[in-house]
């Protein structure tokens, strides 16, 4: 897979020479480029941004050093033998960044990045893109960062770990049930390690009897657990054929009972676990 990056902080991408990243880099798994958007400026300062039309606060990146930019970009991409470029936008404004998204990413040969700053870039230049490739407009999260380069990062990552050998073996893709589906896509429960006692805590019971059936039971109820607390819209659509009877005791347990749909929400009468 070809990445392209194309940002006024290029050190800001430095991060994926490292890791994960770094790896798939170094193994020729992932061929990445990072721009200076500030090398296709042509005036004493290097002007990339102007001020808005219609007034307001903030300044908007030009038309120019992107155009220029991106079509260099590509024709350097096509030249190389790369095809089927997508441009990857950061902005609040955008869809989820979801894993499923993330999985959609994976699958193409060729992503180009486009980091914005200030308040973003003038509209023109993603239309045009859009005529000739798929333009993918992302939101990281319901959040407002200074600028699209931490976003590039978050991507990147989730990217990455779904190509082809890039995870090891021994790391290797658990269910990532995070994907979509209506069923069970819950949160991971707690883990432990080494030592048995630290600090005074010790391991909870189960997991050290050696008893694969109760081990998964306890993980399983953690999961609920968590998930009803942290993130109640994921059980809420959940399809409640994927909570078995021992679910449904823990749910109950927990404050949880199905609605008139069958799907399960929060008692409004139940006390807090
Ligand atoms: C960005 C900005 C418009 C702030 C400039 C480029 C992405 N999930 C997510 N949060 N924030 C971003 C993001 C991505 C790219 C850029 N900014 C700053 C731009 C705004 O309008 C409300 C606010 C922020």
């Amino acid at each position: 897979m070809r990445l392209d990056v194309v940002t006024i902080f290029p050190e800001y991408l430095d991060p994926l020479n490292v890791s994960l990243v770094g790896k798939a880099r170094a193994r020729g798994q992932l061929d990445v480029r990072v721009h200076d958007l500030r090398e296709w400026t042509y005036d004493r300062h290097n002007t990339v941004d102007d001020t808005p039309y219609g007034g307001g606060p903030g300044m908007v990146m030009k038309t120019g050093p992107w155009g220029d930019a991106l079509d260099d970009v590509l024709a350097d991409g096509y030249e190389n033998g790369s095809h089927g470029p997508a441009l990857v936008v950061p902005t609040p404004s955008g869809r989820p960044f979801t894993q499923e998204l993330a999985v959609e990413l994976s699958e193409r040969p060729w992503l180009v990045f486009t980091p914005a700053r200030y308040e973003g870039i003038d509209r023109r230049v993603i239309d045009e893109y859009a005529t000739r490739m798929p333009v993918y407009e992302v939101s990281i999260g319901d959040y407002v960062l200074a600028g699209g380069e931490a976003a590039v990062l978050v991507i990147t990552e989730a990217v990455a770990r779904l190509l082809p050998g890039v995870l090891g073996n021994a790391e290797s893709h658990r269910d990532d049930s995070f994907a979509p589906g209506a069923m069970a896509n819950l949160l991971e429960g707690p883990v432990y390690t080494k030592p048995p006692e630290w600090r005074g805590q010790g391991i909870p019971d189960v997991l050290l009897s050696g008893h694969h059936g109760k081990i998964a039971r306890w993980r399983r109820d953690e999961a609920l657990r968590r998930t009803t607390r942290n993130r109640p819209d994921l059980v809420e659509r959940c399809d409640p054929s994927a909570f078995d009877k021992k679910d449904r005791e823990m749910l109950s347990i927990l404050g949880w009972r199905p609605g008139p749909d069958g799907r399960f929400g929060r008692d409004p009468d139940a006390v807090e676990e």
